[in-house]
């Protein structure tokens, strides 16, 4: 079967295993750090690494590496990944499709032989999507020894089960989270394959994005506290209304990204009233903000607006507030030399490709700081992601691949 066509085959079905899991089987992908589903994932690419030829080694952050052995194993590795979790009710392709096509890059490269200088490393990371804890990039973030025990212990989920204890439940210890720190200088590059999750390549009808800019991240949790009171009986004038002073702060939150520019956007994800009765003045709104924006003085100023948006209406409404930041990623600009080499490949086989910036987060988004780093997109039908209907049609992860495969055996990718 020709090279293609068995990389076509394989990617297919690939993509396919993997949908099962998943804890709301019909209704998307929802795989969140440190449950059954995501565990049940890892096992499945750890199998599908070692059909590969690969070494598989895993670590206390939930990560999974497969290493192909390259001819001096001194010299730091390539990288090659993406993350597998999910967000809830997500769509088959966010994050998985990278790692999967990253594996076909090992299995090509041994199919033909072809033994890199240095290691060839398949990054299959925890967590990066931050849904079930707020946060984010936990497990490229332990990779580079950015996430310790006391980050561990501080960020919770929604039932009160912090990052500590949901790695304890499935026998991964926190007190070790330091153990998942890969050493200084022992990555060369890394290169993230990644649906575009937005409308722009299916629009332009483009088979590859080269990614040169990945937008910035702030996100909250903001909690407006007031007092429950009767609805009928407390007058307008002695209400300490928690959703009607949230609510002044939140109306303006999308206009102020709107105002912004620079393809600038801010979400309210969740917005929840307690004790949440029909009947009963909110003694307690929380709501989420996710700010994205290529420039960070933009994040700055939105987020600083609202920060003093909720200390205002607050103070008017005579109640406190609680802000807890959950993430701050600044905006990172991309390696040009492995752009450059990956538009060269572009234009040996024919395919259309066009720069672009990323308004989703990655985990490039934290890799880029420390390592030579760059970014594929393939196109998402009608931009649709982060929901079930989330497609890209494999013809394009074909694509991709041959010019991850590049990449990898490229002399770019070989330095130290
Ligand atoms: O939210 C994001 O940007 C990504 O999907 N984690
Ligand atoms: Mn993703
Ligand atoms: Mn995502």
């Amino acid at each position: 079967m020709k090279q293609l066509e068995l990389t076509r085959q394989r990617l297919m079905r690939d993509l396919n295993d993997m949908k099962v899991f998943t804890t709301t089987p019909g209704k998307g992908c929802t795989r969140l750090p440190f449950t059954c589903a995501a565990q049940d994932c890892s096992n499945a690419l750890k199998r599908l690494m070692i059909q590969a030829g690969m070494e598989v080694c895993t670590d206390v952050a939930g990560n999974v590496f497969g290493r192909l052995p390259g001819h001096n194993r001194k010299l730091p590795c390539v990288m090659m990944g993406s993350h597998y979790d999910s967000v809830l009710h997500g769509g088959d392709y966010d994050g998985i499709a990278g790692i999967l096509c990253a594996i076909e890059v090992a299995r090509l490269l041994q199919e033909n032989g072809e033994q890199l200088e240095r290691d060839f490393v398949v990054a299959a990371f925890n967590d990066e999507e931050g849904m079930r804890f707020g946060t984010g990039y936990f497990g490229s973030g332990a990779m580079l020894g950015l996430r310790d025990v006391d980050y561990c212990h501080k960020y919770k989920d929604i039932d009160g089960i912090s990052i500590y204890d949901a790695m304890r439940a499935v026998d991964l210890d926190p007190e070790h989270i330091d153990d998942a720190r890969w050493p200084d200088r022992s990555i060369s590059c890394f290169l993230e394959l990644h649906i575009e999750q937005g409308p722009v390549l299916d629009r332009e009808n483009v088979d590859l994005g080269l990614v040169d800019c990945i937008a910035g991240i702030k996100r909250y949790v903001i909690k407006v506290k007031g007092r429950a009171d009767h609805a009928g009986t407390t007058p307008m004038d002695m209400r300490l209304d928690a959703v009607d002073a949230a609510s002044k702060v939140i109306s303006n939150i999308a206009d102020w990204a709107r105002e912004s520019g620079e393809e600038s956007v801010a979400t309210v994800g969740l917005i929840k009233a307690l004790p949440g009765g029909i009947n009963i003045i909110a003694e307690e709104c929380e709501f989420t903000v996710d700010i994205r924006s290529r420039k960070q003085e933009i994040l700055d100023n939105i987020s600083s607006k609202i920060i003093e948006a909720v200390k205002k209406e607050t103070n008017i409404m005579g109640g406190q507030y609680e802000i807890e930041e959950k993430l701050d990623a600044h905006p990172v600009y991309l390696c040009k030399s492995l752009l450059d080499s990956m538009e060269v490949s572009c234009r040996n086989y024919g395919y259309s490709f066009k720069y672009m910036s990323s308004g989703a987060g990655h985990d490039a988004l934290v890799i880029a700081p420390c390592i030579p780093t760059v970014m594929l997109f393939v196109p998402s039908v009608n931009g649709r992601s982060h929901c079930p209907v989330e497609f890209t049609d494999v013809e394009y992860f074909v694509k991709a691949v041959q010019i991850m495969r590049d990449l990898a055996t490229s002399k770019l990718s070989e330095r130290d």
